[in-house]
């Protein structure tokens, strides 16, 4: 077993393989038995790139072939920094068939970010294209080489410049014995509240149960089109059902660069996708976008948001704007996943965000003292189930208070359960800011803020944001003359800190208000803020 993974007891796993949640099945075979039963049809689509099961499963072998002869072996890290591109799927399946392990970046992280995932898993490759959105990732992968005694390549995608070529690896297949199902295929992010984001170790056993679940709920098959318009790495579009859940139900997969109208209306039209999901601030934009009715939509069966709380008046704009339903997702890369029912009622589907995956979610909501609430009360949501984690990667003592000694997922969320069995998302305990489903944890801006010698002391914190539902505020108590906002915005980017966690604001004080055992109260900083902003727009 992995050092650093924390099990399921064995009491548990053996009653999740009893009851056929897990089927010993991994991704490796998985995409395999697809290829074999329709090798002809359309797997993924990526600008000018089509491949079929077949081809797929061919570049698949090829690649991890390559991997294997550059000296990648089970269980290595393979930091994986890919846009949506077709490479993302070929990348992610090799390393799965060769049991080596991707570690899922986002395309916004930077040196800060990228360097910590590197060292933290000791990996030893890292994986990006030359160029997207207008960075150039061989600069970013010059730093983090420097830096990271482990990480022996760096693999680029497109022109790769001082590195060498993905293309260059693909090779005659060889042949792998393959992980278990049982092992460890990935490391999804932490949205996390802590200094530095936390790693999800997810196995093919628990993730592929996740992916059957959600493929029977979202009701996919071999006819249905998914378009990946977010971030294919992160763990909505790969899972809920995603990429991964598509291809498990034999559907096509077609890769949007970015989530824009602009580029992802004409693929909707010209690919006829029947099911997409966005975070609420894009929701917003393609409900204002779809109302010129310039492309044909009408392929669309579901238009699944989630991330961030969508708000009910949106959700009602849904069916009328687009003619198919919209689908709440409550999910969370450490595991549990909420839908709404495609059948659901209109009220259900507007105003929750769904019921879990699966009948063995076990879901508490307590009070601070991990009491049960009365039925219908708001409290914290806990969790444990067949795909849920029960620890993450190398962190013992975060996970002591992370997790209850039973094994439930502390999640920070505050919900309560209507009397029907759905979730309402009504806030959140844990100290993150959602930025429209990119979640920023505020120790982490905080620390990096404290690096700077002008700065004396730090509290970020939400605030309110009609676009995005939140953005970050950072009030600073400076040493001296305070340094101007530009100036430590500058500063924190110089750091290589991920675009998004950037504040958008920064207030000076004098002094922090303090809880009655004082900490600082970050809800009296909140509330500070909301007076000076004056009244919501
Ligand atoms: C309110 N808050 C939500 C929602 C997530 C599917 C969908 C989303 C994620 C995800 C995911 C929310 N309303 N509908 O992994 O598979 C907030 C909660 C939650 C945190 C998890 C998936 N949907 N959230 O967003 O790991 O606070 O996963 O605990 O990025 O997002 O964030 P993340």
């Amino acid at each position: 077993m992995l050092p650093g993974f924390t099990p399921w007891p064995e009491e548990f796993a053996a009653r999740y393989r009893e009851a056929g949640y897990w089927r010993g099945e991994t991704f490796g075979q998985m995409l395999r038995e697809r290829a074999t039963r329709h090798p002809e049809r359309m797997a993924v689509i990526a600008g000018t790139q089509r491949l079929s099961y077949r081809e797929l499963d061919t570049r698949v072998d090829q690649l991890a072939a390559g991997f294997h002869a550059l000296g990648i072996r089970p269980r290595d890290r393979v930091v994986v920094q890919l846009p949506n591109i077709g490479a993302f799927l070929e990348v992610i399946f090799a390393l799965f068939r060769l049991g080596a392990l991707p570690v899922f970046a986002l395309p916004a992280h930077r040196h800060a970010e990228i360097s910590y995932f590197c060292e933290f898993t000791e990996a030893v490759a890292y994986i990006i294209p030359d160029k997207h959105s207008g960075f150039d990732y061989r600069t970013l992968a010059e730093q983090v080489r420097g830096s990271v005694p482990t990480l022996r390549h760096v693999l680029v995608v497109g022109d790769a410049g001082p590195f060498q070529a993905l293309s260059g690896l693909y090779a005659e297949p060889v042949a792998l014995s393959g992980p278990a199902p049982s092992d460890v295929a990935f490391f999804q992010l932490s949205g996390g509240s802590t200094g530095v984001p936390k790693l999800i170790p997810r196995t093919h056993d628990d993730y592929i149960y996740s992916l059957r679940g959600s493929v029977e709920i979202c009701q996919l098959d071999g006819d249905s089109v998914y378009l990946c318009a977010l971030p294919a790495s992160h763990n909505f579009p790969l899972s809920s059902p995603g990429t991964l859940g598509t291809l498990y139900a034999g559907g096509t997969v077609v890769m949007a660069l970015n989530p824009s109208p602009d580029e992802a209306f004409p693929l909707i039209a010209r690919e006829r996708v029947t099911i997409t999901a966005l975070v609420p601030p894009l929701a917003m934009i393609w409900l204002e976008a779809a109302q010129a009715r310039r492309h044909d939509l009408s392929s669309l069966r579901v238009l699944q948001v989630g991330g961030a709380r969508l708000s009910d008046e949106a959700a009602r704009r849904v069916r009328p704007t687009f003619g198919c339903t919209l689908q709440q997702v409550f999910g969370m890369a450490e595991g549990l996943v909420n839908y709404t029912r495609l059948d659901d009622d209109e009220e259900r589907i507007s105003t929750t965000q769904g019921r879990p995956i699966s009948p063995a979610d076990e879901v508490r909501v307590v009070d601070d003292e991990d009491r049960d609430v009365a039925p219908g009360e708001t409290g914290h949501l806990l969790t444990r189930g067949p795909y849920t984690i029960r620890g993450y990667y190398k962190a013992e003592v975060h996970n002591a208070r992370a997790f209850t000694t039973d094994g439930f997922y502390r999640t920070g969320d505050l919900v309560r359960v209507t009397a029907r069995g759905d979730l309402v998302v009504e806030g959140r305990a844990k100290d993150q800011i959602n930025r429209g489903g990119d979640k920023v944890a505020a120790e982490e801006v905080e620390n990096h803020l404290l690096a700077h010698p002008a700065v004396h002391n730090v509290a970020v914190v939400a605030m309110p944001d009609a676009f995005l539902g939140e953005r970050t505020c950072a009030f600073i108590i400076p040493r001296e003359t305070p340094p101007t906002p530009a100036a430590l915005n500058a500063f924190l980017r110089s750091r290589g800190l991920a675009a998004f966690k950037i504040p958008d604001r920064i207030e000076f004080v004098d002094s922090f208000p303090q809880t009655g055992v004082g900490k600082v109260s970050k809800k009296d900083l909140r509330g500070a803020l909301a007076a000076r902003l004056g009244p919501r727009t």
